[in-house]
């Protein structure tokens, strides 16, 4: 016996990854409903060789449904998540409307899966940003071992952390810079996207750092220890899919880079490809479609006492959204909503 699965915002990047990743892990659906806006409905999209066609969200009642996973705007998530909890329907929610909630557990499996029963307080659960989640799994065994006490972190984002337009913005671009008989003026970004990077993801804070880079200390903090200190520069790059980071952590205790390289190798979720050589590490193209969080260029930071750096690289549709609301699906099953 499976559950009865609803999918929100299907027709976007994370909604078509939720409905393929639930297909390739085989998550025991017995039923499953893809919604969108009105304007979409009726769209085509794919769940394993299945084709459903998706229903109009604002008509949808969730009463008999198990879990829905939203991949849309805070805007609809504030109109139609309430609704589809108050149902009896538990909503693992991808905007970040609901993350810094008290009552609404932040859950990256492979660091805090515990936390997935706090759900029982709204009956919603709440997925981090992406460039988030690829940093905390990478962090966590690592903060277990001689604990963390700062990070700093720069972001090499992909354009398709901004959805279809801003994957648009970047190919159109591209093509009009070859070509120029088009201007493709900046829409989506605040600059030109192709051949270029922007420091600047999201709206700015009253500080001068930027929600996505608040975003990164906050979620860091609720997910794997408050006391951690985070500094985060989020950047965009002309790259469609895969986020890169390279993460610089003070420790409190030593931690030789040969032990947290074999650290790493154990730890659930990651994949490490460090060889010193040419090529000897993952770049954002050879990430895209794994599920894995890939660390490479892992060295001692000399500059200070317990000092470490490394890359880290994944797929932002899959761990940084749609992979990580599926596997909250997979340890809600487990936990707490059996089915069989
Ligand atoms: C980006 N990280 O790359 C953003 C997208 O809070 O879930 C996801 C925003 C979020 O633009």
């Amino acid at each position: 016996m499976g559950y009865r699965v609803v999918v929100v915002g299907a027709t976007g990047n994370v909604g078509r990854e939720m409905l393929n990743i639930l297909a390739e892990r085989e998550f025991p659906v017995d039923e499953i409903a893809a919604l969108a806006s009105r304007r979409s409905q009726g769209t085509e999209v794919s769940f394993g060789d299945q084709t459903l066609k998706t229903k109009d969200l604002a008509q949808f009642d969730f009463a008999g449904w198990d879990i829905a996973l939203f991949a849309v705007g805070s805007e609809a998530t504030k109109e139609h998540a309430p609704r589809a909890a108050k149902a009896g329907c538990v909503v693992i929610d991808n905007s970040s409307l609901y993350r810094y909630d008290p009552d609404v557990p932040l859950v990256v499996p492979e660091v805090n899966a515990d936390a997935v029963m706090g759900y029982t307080k709204k009956n919603i659960i709440a997925n981090p940003n992406c460039s988030t989640a690829q940093m905390v799994v990478a962090l966590k065994p690592l903060h277990d071992r001689a604990r963390i006490k700062r990070v700093v972190v720069a972001t090499y984002q992909s354009v398709s952390g901004a959805g279809k337009e801003g994957m648009d913005e970047l190919w159109d671009q591209t093509k009009s810079i070859y070509n120029p008989v088009t201007d493709v003026p900046a829409a989506k970004f605040t600059k030109q996207i192709a051949f270029n990077v922007i420091p600047h993801i999201d709206v700015f804070m009253e500080d001068g750092s930027t929600k996505e880079e608040w975003k990164m200390v906050a979620e860091t903090k609720k997910i794997i220890d408050k006391s951690i200190k985070v500094h985060a520069t989020c950047v965009r790059v002309p790259v469609f899919v895969g986020h890169s980071e390279a993460v610089n952590v003070e420790f409190e205790d030593f931690l030789d880079e040969e032990e947290a390289r074999e650290i790493l190798r154990e730890a659930p979720g990651i994949m490490v490809v460090d060889k010193r050589e040419d090529g000897g590490y993952v770049t954002p193209v050879e990430c895209v479609g794994d599920f894995a969080t890939f660390v490479s260029r892992i060295r001692q930071d000399p500059t200070i006492d317990n000092g470490l750096s490394f890359w880290c690289v994944s797929d932002n549709l899959r761990k940084g959204a749609a992979l990580n609301a599926v596997q909250i699906a997979e340890v809600l099953g487990q936990r707490a909503l059996k089915k069989g």
